[in-house]
């Protein structure tokens, strides 16, 4: 029995199509710079947003209409099973996301929790046996629950740390049991509201605790999923301890961690941190631990995370642009961890809604891939810092160069010293002209 019976398979019908239910990009055995689309960017379909989001917000209770709304706890959970797999097939997409409480409700208790989830687990497994769609990443909700008041790894109550350690033990053995290529770390309540009651230094050493006993129970049951931490800057929390990739990338280093994790990357993280996204992308590139993207926008009128889907084709183009500059994303790949708007509550929404995504990352990708091809940015950039292939700048970068030599050197420059322009609006007239020739 479908669940969407209004909404048919979504197919490529190319740019022109006057079709909604038609991808106009994506097209998913296209060739681009030697791999598919799918192979490129490795869609993925959030389950919390999608399936279990109602559009509440902190003024209005939910909107969503969705035919599973009346049913039990139990029979919600399994219907929205059903929906996951009949969304991801109509939109062709292969993997989807979860927390443990998205998929089963909570019990009341651990263990009753754990009895809920291995229910839905069995259901997900066996559908996805049959329709070959997998898992990109599961992770842990550390953060709705009351227990979670005052965080979970960085509680100040043991107990509620050891409760947070069980629940991740949990999640290590599901990802084994589905498969996960990923195993996602954010934490939503890991910081604090105000140093006058905060253990700083403690907080921070039993989170790094808490993942060093990740990393040794995933290698103590073979799960060989890639670990990935999500930075985001606050919210819920005033100050997140993964405030953005820098911070957490020192974090990683100063605790032995940097090994077993890279970040998995979400756009509306980067901007409520004061970035880009392109920005947060780049440094986890140049560092080698970009894993993954939580795909979304946000709103820069509003200072909060409103998880819109992709539609802005810079952004999308630039994020592509890090992405391919990295090799590709590897397991990772580009989960839409975004929801539709609370006036979209009809079902369709949630299919329009990925389709404008998909589109607005596969315009992205080819984007990207004409100015990788073209080299045009890395002429420019190439160009920019010639200055230091020969001369005194091939000293500095091979080390030759001390403070000594190069006052010797700048004691003989002519005043002033001379600079080019760094030619940025002709720069973006040139990125506006790719974007939309493509
Ligand atoms: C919250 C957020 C989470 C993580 C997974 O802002 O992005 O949904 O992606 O816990
Ligand atoms: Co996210």
């Amino acid at each position: 029995m479908s669940l969407f019976p209004n909404v048919p398979k979504v197919q490529y019908e190319g740019r022109g199509s006057k079709n909604p239910f038609a991808f106009k990009h994506y097209n998913p055995q296209e060739v681009v710079l030697g791999k598919t689309m799918e192979e490129h960017l490795r869609f993925a379909v959030a389950y919390w947003h999608t399936f279990v989001g109602s559009g509440s917000d902190p003024f209005g209770v939910g909107t969503a209409v969705r035919s599973w709304d009346s049913l039990s706890p139990l029979d919600k959970a399994k219907a929205r099973v059903e929906a996951n797999f009949e969304l991801m097939e109509k939109l062709n997409i292969p993997f989807y996301c979860f927390h443990d409480v998205d998929v089963a409700p909570e019990g009341a208790t651990l263990a009753e929790s754990f009895k809920n989830l291995d229910t839905i687990v069995a259901l997900l497994k066996d559908h996805m046996k049959s329709t070959g769609k997998k898992l990109l990443w599961n992770t842990a909700n550390l953060f709705t629950n009351p227990r979670f008041v005052h965080g979970a790894g960085t509680s100040n109550n043991a107990d509620v740390f050891a409760y947070s350690a069980a629940t991740i033990k949990k999640g290590l053995e599901v990802g084994k049991e589905l498969g996960a290529e990923n195993y996602v770390f954010w934490g939503g309540r890991e910081g604090y509201e105000s140093l006058l009651n905060t253990d700083m230094k403690l907080e921070l050493d039993n989170l790094a605790r808490l993942l060093h006993m990740a990393v040794d129970y995933a290698r103590e049951i073979g799960f060989d999923a890639q670990f990935l931490i999500e930075p985001k800057p606050k919210e819920p929390t005033k100050h997140q301890y993964d405030f953005d990739t820098a911070t957490t990338l020192a974090f990683l280093q100063n605790y032995g961690l940097k090994e077993h994790f890279k970040m998995n990357i979400e756009a509306n993280h980067a901007t409520l941190a004061g970035h880009t996204f392109e920005h947060e992308l780049r440094v986890a590139r140049i560092n080698g631990v970009l894993g993954s993207i939580d795909a979304n926008q946000g709103d820069m009128l509003l200072g909060w995370d409103t998880d819109e889907f992709p539609t802005d084709l810079y952004s999308t183009t630039l994020a592509m642009y890090e992405i391919l500059k990295n090799g590709g994303l590897g397991r990772g790949g580009v989960n839409f961890d975004a929801k539709v708007r609370r006036s979209s509550f009809e079902d369709e929404d949630l299919f329009y809604a990925h389709i404008a995504g998909m589109d607005a990352y596969a315009r992205g990708l080819k984007a990207a891939a004409k100015l990788v091809e073209e080299r045009v940015l890395d002429e420019i950039v190439e160009n920019r810092y010639r200055s230091f292939r020969e001369g005194i700048g091939a000293d500095i970068v091979s080390g030759k160069a001390t403070l000594k030599s190069l006052e010797a050197y700048a004691l003989q420059l002519n005043q002033p010293i001379k600079n080019e322009s760094g030619r940025l609006e002709q720069i973006r007239a040139t990125l506006n002209e790719i974007i939309f020739s493509v």
